[in-house]
C-alpha cells in the first residue's frame, strides 16, 4: 500500500469533471485519504512546479494552474504512485491513449486535466506544499 497525490487542474474543475475523475480512482480500488478544493496562489504554484522553473512552458503553466480552483486528493492503494501515473496517461493529452484520464478527457499538454506525483518523494513534497495532511484532525 502506498499513497500519492492527484490534483484535478482548473480545466477539469471548470468542465465539471471532478466526480467522473474521482470515480475512476475509486472504481480502481483506491481509497480517498483526504480531498480539498483550493486556489493555488502564485507562490504555491511556483514552489509546486519548481522542478520545471527553467522550462519554456513554465510561465504558461503557472498562469494556467492559478487560473481557477483545483481539487487536491490523497489516495491510498497498492502501488498507488505507479498505477495512478499509468491511469492518467502521458503529459500530452493528444498522445494519451483512450482509457487514460488525459486520453479520454484532456484537450492539450498544459490543459491536461490532472496531475499525479511521479514518486513517493514527489508525493511528500507536493502534499506538504499544498498543506494537504495524511491524517485528519480529530
Ligand atoms: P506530467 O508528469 O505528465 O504531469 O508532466 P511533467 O511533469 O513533464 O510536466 C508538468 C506539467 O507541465 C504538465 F502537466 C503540463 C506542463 N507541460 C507543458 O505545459 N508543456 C510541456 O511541454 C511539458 C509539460
Amino acid at each position: 500500500m502506498d499513497r500519492t497525490l492527484i490534483v484535478i487542474k482548473p480545466d477539469g474543475v471548470r468542465r465539471n469533471l471532478i466526480g467522473r475523475i474521482v470515480e475512476r480512482f475509486e472504481d480502481r480500488g483506491f481509497r480517498i485519504v483526504n480531498l480539498r478544493m483550493l486556489d493555488m496562489r502564485r507562490e504555491t504554484a511556483e514552489e509546486f512546479y519548481s522542478p520545471h522553473k527553467d522550462k519554456a512552458f513554465y510561465p504558461d503553466l503557472i498562469e494556467f494552474i492559478t487560473s481557477g480552483p483545483v481539487v487536491a486528493i490523497i489516495v491510498e492503494g497498492t502501488s498507488a504512485v505507479q498505477v495512478i501515473r499509468r491511469m492518467i496517461g502521458p503529459t500530452n493529452s493528444l498522445e494519451a491513449p483512450g482509457g487514460t484520464v488525459r486520453g479520454d478527457l484532456g484537450l492539450a499538454t498544459t490543459e491536461n486535466v490532472v496531475h499525479a506525483s511521479d514518486s513517493i518523494e514527489s508525493f511528500e513534497r507536493e502534499a506538504k506544499i499544498l498543506s494537504l495532511t495524511e491524517e485528519l484532525p480529530l
